[in-house]
């Protein structure tokens, strides 16, 4: 069983499960405000520069669960496929293109923005958004697109699957109580913005 799963960390597929994805197929298209549009494989992504870093996912729904995300940082990609200076915003959509939300470029270009593939140095399954995921650790889980095939780089912003219905479009994490997974989902209280540690 997955790390995740064992510690009981929630599932959101709120499109529907996407059902078994081929990690060895997988392809993530990078296209719009920038020069270098271009698709980039499982295998092209295993070949850039890894980067692990210590951050939780904090949902909205007042959970959070702490760990090493590994994967590729966004500011290499931003640099990759040379993002034009009129690029604002990065809008990603999950596999089924149904769910998408946008993330401003310096949230994306911080050092812990990632497209992730790896919890705790064990592959994600589809369940958490495998084989690649958005990883943001500083706006709520929202803004953390699971199973991504497509990054578009936009001059503008557009509110996504959530944002439509009523979530924030800044993504702002809010301080109050929030459930710490990796303690059993003890109630404890957060701080706002980045969460670094219970309060
Ligand atoms: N495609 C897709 N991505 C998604 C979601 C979703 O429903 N569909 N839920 C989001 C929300 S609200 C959160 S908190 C996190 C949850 O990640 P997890 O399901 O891996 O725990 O994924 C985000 N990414
Ligand atoms: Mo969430």
């Amino acid at each position: 069983m997955h790390k995740l799963a064992k510690i009981n960390t929630p599932i959101f597929w709120a499109e529907g499960h996407p059902g078994s994805l081929k990690r060895e197929d997988w392809k993530i298209e990078i296209s719009g405000s920038c020069d270098n549009p271009c698709i980039l494989s499982w295998q092209d992504l295993q070949k850039l520069p890894q980067k692990t870093v210590q951050a939780r996912l904090t949902s909205v729904t007042r959970w959070s669960v702490f760990g090493a995300w590994t994967g590729v940082s966004m500011a290499d990609i931003l640099d990759l496929v040379k993002a034009k200076d009129s690029c604002t915003h990065l809008r990603f959509w999950s596999v089924g293109m149904i769910y998408d939300t946008s993330i401003p470029r310096e949230i994306a270009a911080k050092e812990r923005s990632l497209l992730a593939w790896a919890f705790d140095d064990e592959l994600l399954t589809e369940d958490y958004g495998g084989p690649v995921r958005a990883f943001t650790p500083y706006l709520w889980g929202y803004k953390s697109a699971k199973s991504i095939i497509k990054i578009e780089l936009l001059d503008h912003y557009i509110p996504g699957f959530w944002e439509l219905r009523g979530y924030t479009d800044s993504g702002k994490i809010e301080a109050g109580p929030c459930r710490d997974i990796n303690d059993g989902g003890k109630l404890k209280s957060i701080p706002a913005g980045e969460v670094k540690d219970f309060v």
